[in-house]
């Protein structure tokens, strides 16, 4: 599948039934190991609304003291768990990118979860490309461009499908305008409704 000029590229249905549910084991296994936990807003403390934990070497924590890339968890002071086999395999499959992802941050969203418009601009590594996997219930992703004024386009993004934010769109403002409760019947009580979203990242 070829890349829009932007760099984006979304791959519908790249994980099938069963690959989706071997993704959801590994998901499942891994936050046990790393509890989710509810991140927050730097300074504020104001939660924001879907749940949070990591895979790999680094892991992305937002709370009251900024946004940051962490080797372990906020609670446990453990190490995240490693990356699932599956996953550095898509990423070397669409990726692109020589080296392996660092991070793998988990978003876990409950029917009424959603994500602000904003940038991800906490990596030093900003010309890699972030790989990302949807399970569960459909959700509207919005992609913006590089100015929080830039036109918006939305589309629905549905379990098994997989984006990469490659070139430009790598540094686009993007979020989630909201869930589609009850169109997957991939999740778990107590997941569903809901839907979890996976990204690899290259931190440096
Ligand atoms: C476009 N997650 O974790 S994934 C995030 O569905 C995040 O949970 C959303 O935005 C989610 O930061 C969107 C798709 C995605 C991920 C990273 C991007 C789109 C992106 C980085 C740049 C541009
Ligand atoms: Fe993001």
């Amino acid at each position: 599948r070829a890349a829009g000029p932007d760099g984006f590229i979304l791959l519908p249905g790249y994980f099938d039934r069963a690959a989706q549910e071997s993704l959801l084991a590994d998901v499942l296994a891994g936050i046990d190991a790393a509890p989710l936990y509810q991140p927050s807003m730097p300074r504020t403390g104001a939660p924001l609304s879907v749940q949070m934990s990591n895979f790999g070497p680094l892991g992305w924590i937002a709370d009251r003291k900024g946004y940051r890339y962490e080797p372990v968890h906020p609670v446990t002071g453990r190490s995240w768990p490693p990356l699932p086999q599956a996953l550095l395999e898509l990423w070397n499959a669409v990726s692109g990118w020589p080296q392996p992802p660092q991070a793998c941050l988990v978003n876990i969203y409950g029917p009424d979860a959603r994500m602000g418009l904003h940038i991800d601009a906490d990596e030093d590594a900003r010309n890699a490309p972030v790989v990302s996997i949807s399970l569960g219930d459909r959700a509207r992703f919005r992609l913006g461009g590089p100015e929080r004024k830039s036109p918006t386009r939305s589309m629905v993004l549905s379990s098994g499908d997989v984006v990469v934010l490659g070139g430009a769109s790598r540094r686009f403002y993007h979020g989630v305008d909201r869930i589609y409760p009850g169109t997957s019947t991939l999740l778990p009580e107590p997941f569903a409704p809901g839907r979890i979203n996976l990204t690899l990242r290259r931190v440096n």
